[in-house]
Formats: C-alpha cells, structure tokens, sequence
C-alpha cells in the first residue's frame, strides 16, 4: 500500500493517460446556472467556468451533512472511481476541491440529461428490443470497466445513467459504488475458453467482497441485497436485467404495490413477459438469466462480464465500435444550457459556489491516498460508522484530494 505523501488512485485498463496535477480552480472560479439534481448529502448544479466559459456538472457534497449521515467513506470512493476511471461510459472528473464546507467535483455536462427522462419521452416509455440491447451493451461495458477497477456499481437505474450530447450513456453516480479491498491490485484472472477466446474474469476482482448494508432502488435491488445474504459484483448484473427489463415493457419485472410487496416478489416470484411487445426467445433468455434469483448461477457469475458479452442476445453488437455507433436516441442540438431532460429543481440558496475559496489546495505528491482508508472504526466518532478511522490530525476530509486532471487527446 502507498505511504504518506503519495497519490494511491490505481491506473487500469486504460488507453489514455491522465495527468493528475495540483487544483487549478476553486469555488470562485464557477458561475451557478441552476440546479440539475439533488442527493442526500449534496447536490449537482450546472456551472460555467468563467475563464473558458465551458459549462460542467458540479456536485457539492455538504461536509456537515456527510459527518451527520456517515458517508464520508462513500464521498472518497466515489472520488477515487471518478479520479481513476477513463472510459467513454464514465462521466469524466475534471476537478475536485474543497472548502470548509462543501466538497466539490467538477465534471464533463451531459446535456442529454436522464435516460430516465429520455425513455419517459419516448412512444409508450420504452425503447426497441434493438434498442434496448444497445443501451445494455454500453452499460455491460461500464460495468465490465468498473469490476475490473475493483468496483461494484451497485445503484444501475435509468435515473443514474446520463445521456452524452452524442447519444451515448455515462454513469455519473458512484454514491452507492463499494469498493473491494480483496483483489489487492492483483490482475484480473484469464482463462482460455472452450472457443478459443479468452474470458477475463472481472468477477474474481470482487467476488469475495462482502458487505451487507441496503442499498438501491428497490425496484432494481437484487434478492440477496434484501436478504442481507452479502453480495458481489453479481448484484450488477442483476440490476442490468432489471434495465432490460424496463427498457422493453416501459415497467420493472417484480413491482408490487408497496415497498414490502416489491421485496416478496424479488424473492419470491420468477420473472414473466408479456405477449407484447414481441421480443426474441434470447432477449427473455438474457433477462431470466440475470433475474436468476441464487447469484452463484446468475449470468455474469461464472467468469463477470465476458460472460454476459457471450450470450447470444449481443451477438449482433461489435463491442469494440460501441462508441462509434449511431445511438438510438441523440439528443436534440441544444445550447446544453436548457438542460430539459432533468427534473424541475427548485432551491432558494445559492452560495455554495461563490464567495468562498478552497481550504486546500495540495499539490498531488501531498494528497493522502485514499485506498487504504476503509479499515476501523472509533464508536462515537463522527464518520466513524461509514468505516472511516479518524486521522489522528482530526481532519475527516484529509484523505479528500484536491486535483486537476488532464486527459490525453483532450482539446
Ligand atoms: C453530468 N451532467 C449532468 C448531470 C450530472 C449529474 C451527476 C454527475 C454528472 C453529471
């Protein structure tokens, strides 16, 4: 593990570089817009920076509230996904800061707004099975990328996929993300299969994590979530199937009528589809297999996502040309200013982004790595239930990295 003084974010599976030097900007250096989303702990605004006049997506975590509600820990992890991530599926961090108050990220705007909203426009609220596979092969390969980091998802819902202006989906919230502390940086395993390809097993980078906490959207949450049975990069999979699921039939397989009737179906009831729309005896064969209940059999299980590229219902999808792809859905050529497919927000105050200048601001070689940080607990110490040990400094938001980031080919 790295000491002191030295930056632990992990670099892989990259064809980029990215240069990671001290905060060049601060609060002051961003002019408010209006609010494009809300959380528990903060909130995502869209900002202009003012020298360039470039518009981003800017999430203040509140610290105040991170303390009171113990997600110090996740604020880090979702740092140090978005720090290390290069993937043309995952929203890109241009900046992270901090003020005394507010942690702050500051990343590429995707101004095709929710696929939520998105699919919410569309006739009847849902996509083509073609369509629909395409959208899932995006996500498959997002997913594939962040289990190869070490990653679990663990929150996939239209509401947390972000349409690019190209048409393309970005996953931008890694609130619920967990990390794997398992692998321990080691490769993932490679195995030749029976055809001659070889299957990277990005399922053994988690699959000895455990952890037991709900979370997720309870339509999307997997039976072994609500079971408290632990849970491995499978529950990803599963909430894909979900995803499937709602893009083709505009509706969620397990729905019930309250909360706990959703809970019992996810348990209980095995998935079933409907006359119509058509779909393909393979589309049902890829969403039953995901919505496998016991996830040591559920697609996806066996050997992570190679697994699911494999199975017959992608087989028309040319994995390496994904980005390169017409989507399905482009948004329509706007300013990005409208930003018409997020919710309606209302909020009275506006001041986190001015008038206030970053407490810090170490150079990388300062930053404390944030990798290491999981281990202990203090009983009573404020964060100290989010797994956080207090630093003998007392400064909770130490481990908090205040950097640029360039990235190659960026103009
Ligand atoms: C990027 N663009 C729009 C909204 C966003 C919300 C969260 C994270 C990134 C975002």
């Amino acid at each position: 593990m790295e000491g002191p003084g030295k930056v632990a974010f992990r670099r892989t599976y990259s064809s980029h570089s990215i240069k990671v030097r001290s905060v060049e900007v601060g609060p002051g250096s961003f002019q408010k817009i209006k609010m494009l989303g809300r959380g528990d702990v903060g909130k995502v605004y869209l900002v202009r920076e003012k020298k360039t006049t470039k518009l981003f997506a800017m999430k203040v975590l509140s610290k105040k509230e991170m303390i009171e509600r113990r997600k110090i820990k996740r604020a880090l992890t979702e740092q140090e996904i978005l720090a290390t991530a290069n993937h043309p599926f995952i929203v890109t961090l241009h900046h992270s800061f901090q003020s005394e108050q507010y942690l702050y990220f500051c990343m590429e705007y995707c101004m095709g707004g929710e696929f939520f909203r998105a699919l919410q426009s569309r006739p009847g609220k849902c996509l083509s099975e073609d369509g629909s596979r395409f959208y899932a092969a995006e996500v498959t390969a997002a997913l594939e990328y962040l289990h190869l980091m070490g990653f679990i998802y663990r929150d996939l819902k239209p509401e947390n996929i972000l349409l690019h202006q190209s048409g393309h989906i970005m996953l931008s919230d890694f609130d619920l993300a967990k990390q794997s502390n398992e692998r321990g940086g080691r490769p993932a395993m490679i195995h030749q299969e029976e055809n001659g390809i070889p299957l990277i097993d990005t399922r053994s980078c988690t699959a000895d994590f455990r952890a037991n906490s709900f979370v997720g959207t309870e339509e999307y949450i997997a039976p072994e979530v609500i079971q408290s049975t632990g849970h491995t990069s499978a529950v990803d999979w599963w909430t894909l199937g979900i995803l499937i699921y709602e893009m083709i039939y505009a509706t969620t397989p397990f729905k019930g009528a309250e909360r706990n009737d959703t809970f019992t179906n996810i348990i209980n009831l095995p998935v079933t589809f409907r006359d119509t729309p058509k779909v393909s005896q393979a589309c049902k064969d890829v969403v039953t297999r995901l919505l496998d209940k016991r996830e040591t059999t559920r697609l996806g299980s066996k050997s992570g996502a190679s697994e699911v590229k494999q199975h017959k219902w992608f087989a028309k999808i040319n994995w390496g040309l994904l980005r390169n792809t017409q989507p399905p859905i482009v948004p329509t050529a706007s300013n990005g200013i409208d930003a018409v497919n997020f919710r309606q927000m209302h909020e009275s105050t506006s001041l986190h982004l001015e008038k206030q200048h970053s407490t810090q601001s170490r150079a990388p070689s300062q930053i404390r790595g944030v990798a290491g940080a999981g281990a202990g607990s203090a009983p009573g110490t404020p964060g100290a239930d989010d797994g956080l040990e207090p630093p003998a400094d007392g400064d909770l938001f130490g481990a908090f990295s205040s950097m640029t980031l360039h990235y190659d080919g960026e103009s």
